[in-house]
């Protein structure tokens, strides 16, 4: 069916900018957009049906490019705890922390998993995602890996939405590997990350390179692999502390390093070079009060590509709104509104390896829409959650909302 979407203005993203269109029309047909430009220079043509949009701004669908969105249980009850002194050393000792969440994730049914990530993807969606990606790495053995990456790829079917899966076996080390670091390596290298390659469940591989968890020599044992498999990587890297974890990233030509407030320079050239984007989590730095920003003046001086997500965790991030997030970086690590939405839309496609398809609107690209009812693109960082009048279009199809 070809659609005219009209009576509308469009920020496009294009090239990474709002590359605004005043009074434009868009043409979509078999889910991609055919034409899209100014109303006035709208080609003669056959369409089954014209849309009013009654002036809204239309932008890229949303894309929320790092989340653990699929966990057992949750944490809020470290989080009273620790705002009532207990400290995080305290509650690790407990068992708390990713060890609790491997536990309740292990605990859980596929479909007690699928239930609760749903409710939280379905609020995600109502801010306008269209694109998610969804991390395993509670699981941390081949079944309950497998379970989590099966619960992504469910929601994918049962919900209007594109999901790119992505393994993180090598976010914490499991119980049955305790100071056995290497052999845990060894076994995501020869016997995880095969399998569930194999089956279809991963699309790209990712590990926590940190003090606490795995070092980039372990790390790269992982990318060896994923590079044998013809797995795309990505990096949790310098998050808490500088271990060089995105150049080595880099050397990988990885689609994405993320967190990254402890990154230098010399990294940012490295992944300047490399095209690897830099994935801001503003949710993770709020909840942890940490202190230390990224580094955005080194960042855009190389001209990194900069995204922004969610990372949607019950440990350091449970944000449910990726607008949230919009405004956190502008107001936590300085963004403009601008570079905001285009890290949520154009660059956040690119960190997903999804940036000759998604992230702009531009002919030939999916026809993933949202018209929001705003004055102006800045409103969508401005205003702190909430819910904003909105319609969305998947694959040139309007979804009930
Ligand atoms: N970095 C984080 O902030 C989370 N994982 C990661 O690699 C923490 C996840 C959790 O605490 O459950
Ligand atoms: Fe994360």
């Amino acid at each position: 069916m070809t659609t005219v979407w009209q009576h509308c203005h469009v920020a496009s993203m294009a090239q990474g900018s709002y590359s605004i269109i005043e009074d434009a029309a868009i043409v979509t047909r078999a889910g991609l957009i055919d034409w899209i430009g100014p109303r006035g220079e709208l080609p003669a043509l056959a369409a089954e049906r014209t849309v009013d949009l009654g002036g809204a701004w239309v932008t890229p669908g949303l894309i929320d490019c790092h989340t653990h969105a699929v966990f057992g249980g949750n944490r809020s009850g470290e989080f009273e705890q620790r705002l009532q002194g207990v400290s995080y050393a305290e509650i690790a000792a407990q068992g708390g922390g990713i060890a609790s969440t491997v536990r309740a994730t292990r605990a859980a049914s596929e479909e007690q998993l699928l239930a609760s990530a749903r409710q939280r993807v379905t609020a995600l969606m109502r801010d306008g995602v269209t694109t998610l990606e969804i991390k395993s790495g509670y699981g941390l053995d081949l079944a309950n890996e497998r379970k989590m990456l099966r619960v992504a790829r469910r929601l994918a079917e049962e919900l209007a939405l594109t999901v790119r899966t992505t393994c993180l076996a090598a976010h914490a080390l499991p119980p049955e590997y305790a100071d056995r670091a290497d052999d845990y390596i060894a076994h995501i290298c020869e016997v995880l990350l095969p399998a569930l390659a194999e089956e279809g469940l991963v699309d790209a591989v990712d590990a926590f390179c940190e003090y606490l968890a795995f070092s980039p020599d372990q790390v790269e044992r992982v990318f060896i692999k994923a590079r044998e498999l013809g797995l795309p990587v990505k990096l949790h890297a310098e998050q808490l502390s500088s271990l060089h974890g995105s150049s080595l990233a880099a050397r990988y030509q990885a689609l994405s390093a993320d967190h990254l407030e402890f990154m230098t320079e010399q990294d940012a050239i490295a992944m300047a070079a490399a095209g690897t984007v830099a994935v801001l989590l503003p949710g993770a730095f709020y909840f942890l009060r940490e202190t230390q920003l990224p580094p955005m003046d080194a960042l855009r001086r190389h001209g990194v590509k900069i995204a922004l997500a969610s990372d949607l965790n019950p440990g350091t991030s449970p944000g449910l709104s990726l607008r949230l997030m919009l405004n956190m970086g502008c107001t936590l690590f300085r963004m403009t509104p601008e570079e905001a939405l285009a890290g949520v839309t154009v660059h956040a496609a690119t960190a997903l390896g999804l940036g000759a398809s998604h992230g702009s609107l531009e002919v030939g690209k999916v026809a993933d829409f949202v018209a929001w009812q705003i004055d102006r693109p800045a409103d969508l960082a401005y205003w702190l959650g909430g819910d904003l009048p909105k319609r969305v279009v998947r694959g040139g199809n309007e979804l009930p909302l």
